[in-house]
């Protein structure tokens, strides 16, 4: 059984065996450990496929690594549960250096996640975000996925695309409520992201997040990059956040594998007591079990 310390010793190899323990619904533990004592902010960056989620988190990269920073990257794979296959090839879109000890970078389906991009997400996310400073969550937006982001990512970034009338839609979705920041991309392609950034700016005004910014970015000249820099700042708020994030957490793992009656049955025990999250979860969801088992016993 590892613990923090020796998680945060033990490089890339420790960290992959420790979300191999966790993808097999383990490391409760190490889990509970991690989420109390974080070390980074974790940056959830959503948007439509081929907006340049993965350019831009490739341009972030060197960046935060020449100011000393490490950084983590979860690639949530959009491919659908319906086609199986990997859309545009998101796995190697990734630019890094593989053997720069600083980065580490992780993709995961989303298709076998019953739970949504959640599931296998959220426990990844916390282990990253114990051990390295900046860790980037790369969602597809299709269907929910950008609100779920805002359940499990300290900032949400949206990124548009110029020209591409996004702003109606994510209007539509409800989109607009969640982002810290929205980035309209590719700006090195001409005036289109000029306007596009206004469209997103009076579409913000209209929400009831009024006070979003709004700036334009180009991955590939590294303009406008530096409208992130303020969603890394430390901010003493994100430990309540965290919280809530981890009770969302526990009810829907619950919800997903006991349904209603198991939230109802585990009442008042579903409460993120820090520093029990994980391993809480683990005891109600052994008490339901057994719950079940007994009266299936009785017939
Ligand atoms: N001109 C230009 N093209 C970009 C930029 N960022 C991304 N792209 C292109 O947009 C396409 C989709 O980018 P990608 O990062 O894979 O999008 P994702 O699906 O959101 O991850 C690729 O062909 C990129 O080369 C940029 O800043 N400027
Ligand atoms: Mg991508």
């Amino acid at each position: 059984m590892t613990t923090l310390a020796e998680l945060r010793r033990g490089g890339k190899p420790a960290l992959a065996r420790a979300l191999a323990a966790v993808e097999a619904g383990g490391a409760a533990a190490l889990l509970d450990a991690a989420l109390q004592d974080p070390r980074g902010i974790a940056l959830g960056l959503t948007g439509p496929p081929g907006v340049g989620k993965s350019t831009l988190t490739g341009a972030l990269i060197p960046r935060l690594r020449a100011r000393g920073l490490s950084v983590a990257v979860i690639a949530v794979d959009p491919s659908s549960r319906r086609s199986g296959g990997a859309l545009l090839g998101d796995r190697t879109r990734i630019r890094h250096d593989p053997e720069d000890a600083g980065v580490f970078i992780r993709s995961m389906a989303a298709r076998d996640q019953l739970g949504g991009v959640a599931e296998a997400t959220y426990p990844a996310l916390v282990l990253m975000r114990a051990t390295h400073d900046v860790v980037i969550v790369e969602t597809v937006g299709v269907g929910q996925s950008e609100t779920e982001i805002a359940d499990l990512a300290d900032r949400v970034v949206l990124l548009a695309e110029p020209g591409a009338g996004d702003a109606l839609q994510f209007m539509k979705a409800g989109i607009v409520e969640t982002p810290d920041l929205v980035l309209v991309t590719k700006a090195d392609r001409g005036p289109a992201a000029r306007a596009t950034a206004a469209e997103m700016r009076r579409a913000l005004a209209l929400s009831a997040r009024g006070a979003v910014p709004v700036a334009e970015v180009s991955a590939a000249t590294g303009a406008g990059l530096e409208a992130l820099d303020p969603l890394l700042a430390p901010d003493p708020a994100l430990a309540g956040r965290r919280l809530v994030q981890a009770e969302a957490w526990m009810r829907a793992r619950i919800r997903a594998d006991f349904g209603r009656f198991g939230l109802a049955a585990a009442g008042p025990r579903l409460v993120a007591r820090p520093g029990a999250v994980f391993s809480g979860l683990a005891s109600v969801a052994r008490s339901l079990q057994t719950l079940l088992a007994d009266w299936s016993a009785r017939g």
